[in-house]
């Protein structure tokens, strides 16, 4: 039984419209989520995009394990031989980052154009990602960026609007998501967890007591202290429940408000900075 519900019909409609928006830029940039690299990375991309430069942010790092972070950026370009790129975009200063790699993605694109004696162009770009991961998070940025130089463009078609970040770049105001739910549940599992998955596509008290498995498999001491447990305690849903004093009448514990708190504290960090999967676990070392 499948615990997290996907929809193959929507996903074929998601694709599609990516698709079409893929096809009018020059430079991509992906945006995944540093909590879980690998689950939130698109890995059909290639075939989607047409080998087209991609540049990868690697987004919400300031509440992910720091020393994992490093590890995947690796691991992720290395792999998909994009450019890797560990960014906070709650921080203002890692859109010049963001700027100056995707001109210099776009630098063989704009020296083809020369050589068949095509006019040049500013490098168009857009910003695509799994639902929640910072895209337009990442588009204000380079928007606000663009407001205080040039001003905001106009664009080339009704749907679509172009804004101008600077000379060389234009960006493309709405992103591409991508569909989440694959036929993975231990991926949907993982997206579930940071939030990128529609909550009624799936039962909080379970995505709850999976997320606790796995970061007291990876983070025991941390998770331990957080709750205040000691030792040999178990921590599950019940027993957070007891110790916070979340309970419904008759001291039943109230798993269903836990399970919510649990989720809502992780998903802000409040918990502690982790990564829920290893580039080991995917074979990426
Ligand atoms: N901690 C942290 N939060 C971030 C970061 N980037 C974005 N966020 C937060 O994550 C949430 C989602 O960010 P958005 O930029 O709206 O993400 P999105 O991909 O456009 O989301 P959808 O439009 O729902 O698909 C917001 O609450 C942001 O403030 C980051 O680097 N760190
Ligand atoms: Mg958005």
């Amino acid at each position: 039984m499948s615990h997290i519900h996907w929809y193959p019909g929507h996903i074929a409609k998601a694709q599609k419209q990516l698709k079409e928006k893929l096809n009018l830029v020059d430079v991509i940039i992906e945006v995944i989520d540093a909590r879980i690299p690998y689950s939130s990375w698109y890995k059909t991309t290639d075939n989607l995009c047409n080998n087209k430069p991609r540049l990868i942010l690697m987004n919400k790092s300031d509440v992910s394990d720091i020393e994992l972070n490093k590890k995947w950026a690796q691991a992720i370009s290395k792999k998909s031989n994009c450019e890797v790129i560990i960014t906070n975009l709650n921080n203002k200063n890692d859109v010049n980052i963001i700027i100056s790699k995707v001109i210099k993605l776009s630098e063989p694109i704009m020296q083809k154009r020369v050589e068949k004696g095509l006019l040049p162009r500013a490098t168009r770009t857009m910003v695509i990602g799994m639902p929640n991961v910072g895209k337009s998070s990442a588009i204000n940025r380079l928007v606000k960026r663009a407001k205080a130089k040039t001003g905001a463009k106009a664009g080339v078609t009704r749907q679509q609007q172009w804004v101008r970040i600077n000379d060389k770049i234009e960006l493309l105001d709405t992103p591409g998501i991508i569909p989440t739910v694959q036929d993975d549940q231990y991926q949907a599992l993982k997206l579930a967890c940071v939030n990128s998955i529609g909550e009624n596509a799936y039962d909080s008290e379970y995505v709850a007591s999976e997320l606790l498995k796995i970061l007291t498999s990876k983070y025991h001491e941390k998770i331990k202290n957080y709750y205040n447990f000691k030792e040999n305690e178990e921590i599950t849903i019940e027993s957070i429940s007891l110790k916070r004093g979340w309970i419904l009448k008759g001291s039943t514990p109230d798993t269903k408000r836990t399970s919510q708190i649990i989720l809502s504290t992780f998903r802000d960090g409040k918990i502690g900075k982790f990564t829920l999967e290893t580039p080991e676990e995917y074979d990426l070392i």
